[in-house]
């Protein structure tokens, strides 16, 4: 079996005008369009490079955070599932995604009841962990794990630590045996026989990082994570990632990636 940062193919969507109206907490600045637009071409780019061949979906104007496919969907070699987004202004976007994986996989099962983000989702070598969230309910999260059990995957129910977006804000899969987490993640022991590396102080928002391959998708604005990364012999691509940032994003969000059967 491969291993699951093994990746021939992605879906992104392009950003639209609209994206700099996405769901943010706090009162920071809006993005601007053209540095969301300007860090989405980077991040196609770099997976470009990483070997993938990826598709562009268009815009949505009607759905300033559909740039965010990771969360309305979710990805494994062997299917696709649409997801129920947890906010209201998202939940449409499942439906509208769904035609992009024809022709990659049979039918596509869709979540039917509660909530679920992509975003809360973490896929290792041995299990999916589903984290409940804000955006992820205990029934959608039920749910989900009995689709993922009936397609013979291992599935957990975890908790997001409170005040975290999505379980995937706070951590991302470094190697085969190692996941990369927050402090404050890391000390509620969900990852069972992982090992975590917990996030350099002051750089927890570096965890949502993206391994894709041989390479790890990083923001460029953790110097101290980018070290420490690079002491292991991790072969990294810094990203710009401050324009999403201020949309409460990072780098997993913005595709969904799969190596398709073929391989
Ligand atoms: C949202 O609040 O839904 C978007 N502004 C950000 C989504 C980020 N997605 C993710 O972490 N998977």
């Amino acid at each position: 079996m491969s291993r699951v940062f093994d990746f021939d193919r992605a879906i992104v969507r392009a950003p639209g005008r609209s994206a700099i109206n996405g769901l943010r907490e706090g009162d920071g600045d809006a993005p601007s369009y053209e540095g969301v637009a300007a860090e989405h071409a980077a991040y196609v780019a770099a997976l470009e490079d990483a070997g993938l061949s990826v598709e562009v979906l268009p815009p949505l104007e009607d759905f300033p955070d559909s740039i965010f496919v990771e969360d309305p969907a979710l990805v494994i070699p062997e299917a696709a599932i649409l997801l129920r987004p947890g906010a209201p202004t998202r939940l449409g976007e499942a439906a509208l995604l769904g035609p992009a994986f024809a022709g990659y996989f049979g039918e596509v099962p869709r979540l039917a009841v509660g909530c679920a983000d992509g975003g809360d989702i973490l896929i290792t070598p041995t299990e999916i962990l589903i984290g409940l969230s804000a955006r992820t309910d205990a029934t959608g999260a039920r749910a989900l794990a009995e689709m993922l059990e009936s397609l013979g995957r291992v599935a957990r129910i975890v908790e997001t630590p409170p005040a975290v977006l999505h379980f995937k804000t706070a951590c991302a899969l470094l190697d085969e045996e190692t996941v990369f987490a927050t402090p404050a993640l890391a000390r509620s022991h969900v990852f069972g026989d992982v090992g975590v590396l917990e996030t350099p102080a002051g750089e927890e928002a570096a965890a949502n990082l993206l391994r894709v391959n041989d390479r790890i998708l990083v923001g460029a604005s953790y110097p101290r994570t980018i070290d420490l990364l690079a002491s292991r012999g991790h072969s990294l691509v810094p990203l710009r990632v401050a324009e999403i940032a201020r949309l409460d994003a990072g780098l997993s969000c913005m595709s969904l990636r799969w190596r398709s059967a073929a391989q």
